[in-house]
């Protein structure tokens, strides 16, 4: 068994509508004119560099938009919707693969295969149509008998997926310690993960509860933009990455990871280095922490380098005698914008890949192929202001439709 990143295809549809709240990016960046063809480029790029550091690496691909069965449901069509309604309908955010779904590894459950539960989304009127495509997606990657792909809990209890859930463990495919993250309402911005969801995720999986632990993100993380718990926190094998002001009641959560898992390395930085707000702008903690064969390394955006208190204190860290001895930097601007970073666009599954269904599965012979229909089909740039164009729209359903057929998926056309 081995950990698979699967990273969401950036969608044709990608677009700055500033539909999230509480995302402070998205909302700076609302109304500015996107690049999806670039996007999507930038996120191929990323999964290259992931395979040439020898990771195993998956993709995950875009849902069709504009979700026409959705505004079914709500008695309109596309061209009659209003353009807020048009712009939840199109949104390309099911690339945040983070947030697809919350994953339990096969050594962590009782019947001891992979449980996923597909995140339910509810919080955000424009994520709140993923589940039902991420549902066919997820049942068609991951249909061998090792996986146990679970539907969305129902609302009203707000499940934001893996981008709320940490996994600690001495390696891969050891038993792990899962970790819980869930906000409380009351703040300035809505606390997208409810307690009750994530609880009744952990019965789904068959966790052990004395390896589960249920944690409170603080409520001034989400106040100042993390409004994911993978903004502020990343776990990878022993070792737990945080801002000081991650959770609500640190020195418990530190405690309670000492208990149970004793070899567990924390990497705390403090306020007095990074504050929140330069963690959030530069997303240092959105960074995929990965083991590679020298030592654990960090998949950083471009904007963690270019905030000097988060570069120094990575540099400090990395000559000093931390646990994290690499630093590597892609460029993903296009979904930083949306406050999509490296993290976001990755769901990871600790599986034998070949279990996986491999047109889920990507070497660099099928990204040339994935990147040939991007460059030929995705549209180059997409303006809010036009997304009411039928042009612009059938531009964006004929590249989803020539990708899926491309590799093989074509029965996913009309899901
Ligand atoms: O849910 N952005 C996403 C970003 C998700 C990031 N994922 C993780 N942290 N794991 C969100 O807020 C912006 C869409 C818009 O405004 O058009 C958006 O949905």
């Amino acid at each position: 068994m081995v950990e698979i990143n699967f990273d969401g295809l950036i969608g044709p549809s990608h677009n700055f509508a500033g539909l999230s709240p509480g995302n402070l990016a998205a909302t700076q960046h609302a109304g500015q004119v996107a690049r999806p063809r670039a996007a999507a480029l930038q996120g191929i790029a990323k999964m290259r560099a992931n395979l040439d550091l020898g990771l195993t690496q998956g993709i995950f691909y875009p849902l069709a938009r504009p979700d026409h069965r959705w505004l079914e449901t709500l008695s309109t069509t596309y061209d009659r919707a209003t353009p807020h309604l048009q712009a939840r309908a199109l949104s390309a955010s099911a690339m945040w693969a983070a947030n697809a779904a919350t994953v339990s590894p096969a050594p962590d459950t009782r019947d001891g295969r992979c449980h996923l539960t597909v995140a339910n989304l509810v919080t955000m009127p424009h994520r709140s149509h993923e589940p039902h495509g991420t549902l066919v997606q997820l049942q068609t990657a991951f249909a061998h008998p090792a996986f146990a792909v679970h539907p969305p809990i129902p609302a009203p209890f707000g499940d934001e997926g893996a981008a709320n859930h940490m996994r600690l463990c001495s390696g891969h495919d050891a038993p792990g310690i899962e970790i819980f993250v869930y906000g409380l309402p009351g703040g300035p911005f809505p606390a997208r993960q409810h307690r009750d969801a994530s609880e009744a995720i952990a019965r789904a999986h068959g966790l052990d509860p004395a390896r589960t632990l249920f944690v409170q993100q603080s409520a001034a993380a989400i106040a100042a933009g993390a409004f994911h718990n993978d903004v502020v926190a990343v776990a990878n094998e022993r070792v737990l990455f945080a801002h000081e002001l991650a959770f609500a009641d640190k020195d418990q959560v530190y405690a309670d990871l000492r208990r149970l898992m004793p070899e567990v390395e924390i990497v705390e930085v403090p306020a007095a280095r990074v504050s929140v707000a330069d963690a959030i702008a530069s997303y240092l903690f959105n960074a995929q922490l990965v083991s590679l064969d020298d030592g654990m390394a960090l998949v950083l955006p471009e904007e963690a380098r270019a905030n000097v208190a988060v570069w120094s204190w990575l540099q400090a860290h990395v000559v000093g005698n931390g646990p994290i001895r690499h630093l590597h930097v892609v460029d993903v601007r296009e979904s930083m914008s949306n406050g999509g970073g490296p993290a976001c666009l990755r769901l990871r599954v600790v599986a034998d890949p070949a279990t996986v269904d491999p047109r889920f599965l990507v070497d660099h012979a099928r990204l040339d192929r994935i990147a040939s229909i991007v460059e030929s089909c995705w549209p180059q740039t997409i303006d809010p202001a036009s997304i009411g164009d039928p042009a612009l729209i059938a531009r964006i359903e004929t590249a989803r439709a020539t990708l899926l057929t491309e590799v093989d998926l074509a029965e996913l056309i009309t899901t």
